[in-house]
């Protein structure tokens, strides 16, 4: 199936190459149809996602899939959480945000940095689709006290995975897939969709 995948965020793009193409999905980036992402209004990942996924089949006319994630540390009461990729302001880098986020966390210890991903991810088959299909999935880890690692994007080099007790920086990509928050709701939406089919 032809679907658009609606995101700007060129990491997310390489890790949905990686996890479509084995079931079957095609996919054409909202960039392709000259769609700019929309305004993240909502107070929850499953409502941004479903915004993005919406105005992206709204806008192409095709089935459309979002993801929205981000990072949640118990030091900091959830936060940067929906705002992950605003945290350090409206044009914020990955690097600004993970500078940002060491701050914040300077002065807490090893054993208070627990933290994990979410994401939520949201197909639709058309802009009104009254039953979209939807995956969820979490990724808990810590915070470490410097970035380790080159791979991924985002929060990775400073988020540790407990099982490996590497980076998700210093992951390789199936490495991360297999683990991480967005591989699992990736296979729960998969699991629906063959489900309902
Ligand atoms: P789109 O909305 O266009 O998809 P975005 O970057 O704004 O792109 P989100 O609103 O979902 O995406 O924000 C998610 C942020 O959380 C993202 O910018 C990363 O900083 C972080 N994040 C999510 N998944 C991550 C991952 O696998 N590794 C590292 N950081 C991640």
């Amino acid at each position: 199936m032809r679907v658009v995948l609606a995101t700007g965020n060129a990491g997310k793009v390489r890790e949905f190459a990686d996890l479509l193409a084995p079931a079957g999905f095609e996919f054409v980036t909202q960039a392709t149809f000259g769609i700019e992402p929309p305004e993240e209004t909502g107070h929850t990942f499953l409502d941004n996602a479903l915004l993005k996924a919406r105005y992206a089949a709204s806008r192409s006319g095709l089935p459309a899939m979002a993801d929205d994630s981000g990072l949640e540390v118990d030091a900091l009461q959830g936060a940067p959480g929906v705002y992950s990729a605003r945290y350090a302001g409206p044009q914020a880098s990955d690097a600004d945000n993970v500078d940002k986020l060491l701050k914040a966390l300077a002065d807490v210890p090893q054993r208070a940095r627990s933290a994990r991903f979410r994401c939520v991810i949201a197909l639709v088959m058309r802009a009104d689709d009254p039953a979209p299909y939807i995956g969820t999935g979490v990724w808990e880890g810590r915070i470490l006290s410097a970035p380790r690692g080159t791979g991924g994007f985002g929060y990775d080099p400073v988020f540790e995975d407990p099982g490996s007790a590497r980076s998700a920086a210093e992951l390789g990509a199936a490495e991360k897939h297999a683990r991480s928050h967005r591989g699992m709701a990736l296979a729960a939406l998969l699991a629906e969709w063959q489900r309902r089919r």
